[in-house]
């Protein structure tokens, strides 16, 4: 399908595609095996000023839309999640700072994300708020010129590799979800240091930590926007970064789809390739068409999220939920059809199969993005009534 994009769109794909192919193919699956931060592969991301996408000019950055980063991340899926992860993540910790971010500190922390000197990571998970986002128990006092933060958020990628952390705290217990609020912390400020390192089913060369906050001293000109928007701030940003997660889908369906076919032509069963077979070739002809369907949707809502659209909440969820759904059906078919082959570590299909559950669930599950989907529609309709 041609989506007919611009010169410069095509070339941070082909960008991507390059590096994907050259670098992250050749040492997927070992670092997959040792659970290694894909460090040497940063850098080239960095040098190929991939991390500058997102970035406005005016921070050094190269000023693109989610389109361009969503074509990047497909390309760097189709090789590997888990360094598709620790890429999407920093901008995933970047948005509240865009978003909701003063002159000063966008002046002060951007241009060494889009450089790739500092990978950044995004704070709102802990023990008791997940799906409940609210739910945050992390404090921020005020003291004087000072926040003073304590709490322990979980399960964030990046976690301990990244300098820069955007982290969603409690200002006013009394107001619930108006009580929260966005503060950037810096690695290596005292009373701010990690726990365990999780040991994960997949996407396991992305790193994934506690961050431990103990009477951790803050400047308060840390605090992103006003006190009590934490809250929207998290929810802005997960609306920005969910068709990200689509298009991770996208392309590791696709790095899927293009080993179960590849094998399919060369496995012969029968006296004949199994690609011969209707049963295999149905298989694929779904698959081929479910990975269609996700990419044009998700590459639509993009350029919606780009045409500058105030409320996209519904449609970011949408592309989320259809196109990760589209990647564990995908990858798990994609297995089948390779048979013996598909189960086993030498082929990439396992490790995809096991990468692409956690788009199932993270950025929100698919059940939340379900619950985000039916409250808009309701809400559309009370209005139209
Ligand atoms: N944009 C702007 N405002 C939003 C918003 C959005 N996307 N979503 C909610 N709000 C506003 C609501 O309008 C409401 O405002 P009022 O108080 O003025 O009415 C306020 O925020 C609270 O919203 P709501 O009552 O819907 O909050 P809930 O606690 O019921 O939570 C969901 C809503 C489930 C959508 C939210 O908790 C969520 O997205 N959870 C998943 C979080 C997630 O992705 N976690 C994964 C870890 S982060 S990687």
């Amino acid at each position: 399908m041609d989506y007919f994009f611009t010169e410069e769109q095509l070339m941070i794909r082909d960008l991507a595609r390059q590096i994907a192919d050259e670098k992250i193919i050749p040492v997927r699956s070992e670092l997959d095996e040792k659970e290694e931060f894909p460090w040497e592969i940063v850098k080239v991301l960095a040098q190929s000023d991939l991390f500058r996408i997102f970035i406005p000019e005016e921070y050094e950055g190269l000023g693109k839309g989610s389109l361009e980063l969503v074509l990047a991340v497909e390309e760097l899926s189709k090789a590997c999640l888990g360094v598709s992860t620790t890429y999407a993540a920093v901008a995933l910790g970047t948005y509240p700072l865009l978003l909701y971010g003063s002159d000063a500190q966008k002046k002060k922390y951007l241009p060494d994300i889009a450089s790739g000197k500092k990978l950044a990571g995004f704070a709102l998970t802990e023990a008791n708020a997940g799906s409940d986002a609210a739910g945050v128990q992390t404090t921020a006092r005020l003291d004087g010129n000072e926040y003073i933060l304590n709490g322990t958020k979980q399960w964030i990628t990046n976690g301990g590799e990244a300098e820069i952390y955007t982290i969603i705290a409690i200002t006013d217990k009394s107001k619930g979800a108006r009580g929260a609020s966005a503060f950037v912390v810096e690695k290596g400020t005292p009373g701010f240091g990690f726990g365990k390192k999780e040991n994960k089913m997949g996407i396991r060369s992305s790193v994934t930590r506690e961050l431990v906050f103990q009477d951790c001293r803050i400047p308060k000109e840390n605090l992103i926007g006003k006190e009590g928007m934490g809250f929207i701030a998290a929810m802005k940003t997960l609306d920005k970064s969910r068709t990200g997660v689509g298009a991770q889908g996208v392309g590791v369906a696709q790095g899927a789809f293009d080993a179960a076919v590849n094998f399919a032509r060369e496995r012969v069963q029968f006296g004949q390739p199994i690609a011969s077979f209707q049963a295999i070739q149905h298989m694929l002809a779904d698959m081929a068409t479910q990975v269609e369907a996700a990419r044009a949707l998700v590459y639509s809502v993009a350029r919606y999220i780009d045409s500058g659209a105030k409320d996209i909440s519904r449609e970011s969820a949408m592309s989320k939920v259809f196109a990760t759904d589209v990647a564990m059906k995908v990858t798990v078919d994609a297995v089948q059809v390779m048979g013996g082959a598909g189960y086993m570590k030498e082929y990439p299909v396992e490790k995809m199969m096991r990468d692409a559950k956690i788009l199932q669930i993270y950025e929100g599950t698919n059940q939340i993005q379900r619950n985000v989907i039916g409250q808009a529609l309701i809400k559309e309709a009370a209005k139209k009534k």
